[in-house]
């Protein structure tokens, strides 16, 4: 027991060491330690849930806009790489069934949100169809008609996008698509009203609280 416990404090400090790392990079705007660090953290086994929570979020709180953009281009290639195995392995732990869309409304090409959002869903174990940026409101409709779809995303933060964020929460919620999907909204533009508004079933202040959202749907 004692010896356990004992392993498992050795373990906590060296996962508080790489996430440090991951904060110090992020936080300083180092490009390719930003790289280095968060794959070094993968490769000695911290959960990327952690990586993320505990690391990249709070060094992105730190840097200023400059940071979020270089972080952007880091993140892409080495958190979004949990391999299928393990992602399935995950979801039946978590009893999850269905399928989850995301994509960031038309016109906006923002995605850094976007991308710590379904990092995080893979690290949970949920199975992700990415449709990308700069989405059409009928491309989630016609996602939304996928069998297994059970979740549609949708990532927002230019204001301007507005009218698309409308129209497509009103193509899945306003037929005969509303019983079988239920609808997300996030990213900087979004607020309560817009939500409550377009008749979205839940919209979040940020990645942790949708990802927690969309943990409950995908279990029923
Ligand atoms: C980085 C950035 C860019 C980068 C994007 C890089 C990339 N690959 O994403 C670049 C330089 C390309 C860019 C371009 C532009 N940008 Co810009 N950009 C930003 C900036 C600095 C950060 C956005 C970001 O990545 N934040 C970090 C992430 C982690 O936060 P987040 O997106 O909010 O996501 C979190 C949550 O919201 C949530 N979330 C996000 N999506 C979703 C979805 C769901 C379903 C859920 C549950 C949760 C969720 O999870 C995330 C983690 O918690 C913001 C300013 C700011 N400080 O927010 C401006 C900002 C969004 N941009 C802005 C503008 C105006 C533009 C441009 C039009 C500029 C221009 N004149 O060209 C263009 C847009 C082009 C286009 N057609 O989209 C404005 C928007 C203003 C408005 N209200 O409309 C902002 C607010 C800057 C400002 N203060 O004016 N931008």
């Amino acid at each position: 027991m004692e010896k356990v416990s004992l392993e498992n404090k050795k373990k906590a400090k060296n996962h508080f060491y790489y996430i440090n790392n991951v904060i110090e990079a992020v936080s300083s705007l180092d490009f390719f330690s930003m790289k280095d660090t968060i794959k070094q953290a993968i490769d000695v086994g911290v959960p990327v849930i952690e990586i993320i929570k505990k690391g990249i979020l709070k060094g992105l709180a730190e840097s200023g806009e400059m940071g979020l953009i270089l972080a952007a281009e880091a993140l892409e290639g080495e958190i979004l790489c949990i391999d299928e195995e393990t992602r399935r392995s995950l979801a039946k732990a978590r009893n999850y069934s269905g399928k989850v869309v995301i994509g960031t409304i038309e016109g906006d090409i923002h995605n850094l949100g976007k991308n710590i959002l379904i990092a995080l869903m893979k690290s949970y174990g949920m199975d992700i169809i990415d449709l990308g940026i700069d989405v059409k409101p009928v491309k989630f409709e016609e996602a939304a008609r996928m069998p297994d779809v059970k979740v549609i995303g949708i990532s927002y933060l230019l204001s301007s996008g507005e009218p698309f964020i409308k129209r497509a929460v009103s193509l899945l919620k306003n037929g005969e698509l509303a019983n079988k999907v239920k609808v997300i909204l996030g990213g900087a533009a979004v607020s309560p009203e817009i939500a409550e508004e377009t008749k979205a079933d839940a919209y979040a202040k940020d990645a942790l609280e949708g990802v927690d959202i969309i943990d409950k749907w995908l279990r029923n």
